[in-house]
């Protein structure tokens, strides 16, 4: 069963949790969302990716690599790619959302995703995010698996000031 993240939050009111009233990092698929959700960029397409990253998974609790160098403006194709025997995910988000959504896991630890900044991939699966980075500045990305993050899963995109030039791919706005 698929519980989305909104549902999650009006559970989380149900049982009267003051961490419910944060945005979280991305939407929804309404797009509505966007004045108050942290700039962390937006979903795009694979037709618009500048260029594919690939990321991979381990049981040890890491991402490789957990350090990423983008351009304002770029859009990634992040394959992932879980090399465990454990389920894990790619969760993009400010620090703020990934700790309040991190510890939303521990509440809820069956709770799935299907948003846009994430994917929860499976054992020995892949799977995939696109993302436009339209903000200088760093974006987080972590498992949220119950205790994968504060086991460090975690990693980084640094987002430079500098703006990429517009190419074929990656020209649409
Ligand atoms: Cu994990």
């Amino acid at each position: 069963m698929k519980i989305s993240l909104i549902a999650a939050f009006s559970l989380l009111l149900l049982v009267g949790s003051n961490l419910a009233g944060t945005a979280w990092a991305s939407g929804s698929h309404t797009g509505d969302h966007a004045h108050d959700a942290p700039a962390i960029g937006k979903p795009s397409t694979a037709g618009q990716a500048n260029r594919t990253v690939a990321i991979e998974m381990t049981d040890d609790m890491r991402f490789s690599p957990a350090k990423i160098a983008v351009q304002k403006g770029e859009t990634i194709h992040f394959t992932i790619h879980n090399r465990g025997k454990l389920k894990h995910e790619f969760v993009l988000g400010t620090e703020k959302a990934l700790k309040e959504h991190a510890e939303l896991m521990r509440k809820f630890p069956g709770m799935e995703h299907a948003e846009d900044n994430m994917v929860s991939v499976a054992p020995g699966q892949s799977g995939d995010v696109i993302w436009r980075f339209t903000h200088s500045g760093k974006v987080l990305f972590a498992c949220l698996q119950p205790g994968h993050y504060d086991a460090g899963m975690k990693g980084v995109v640094a987002v430079d000031r500098k703006t990429i030039k517009p190419t074929v791919a990656g020209a649409s706005r």
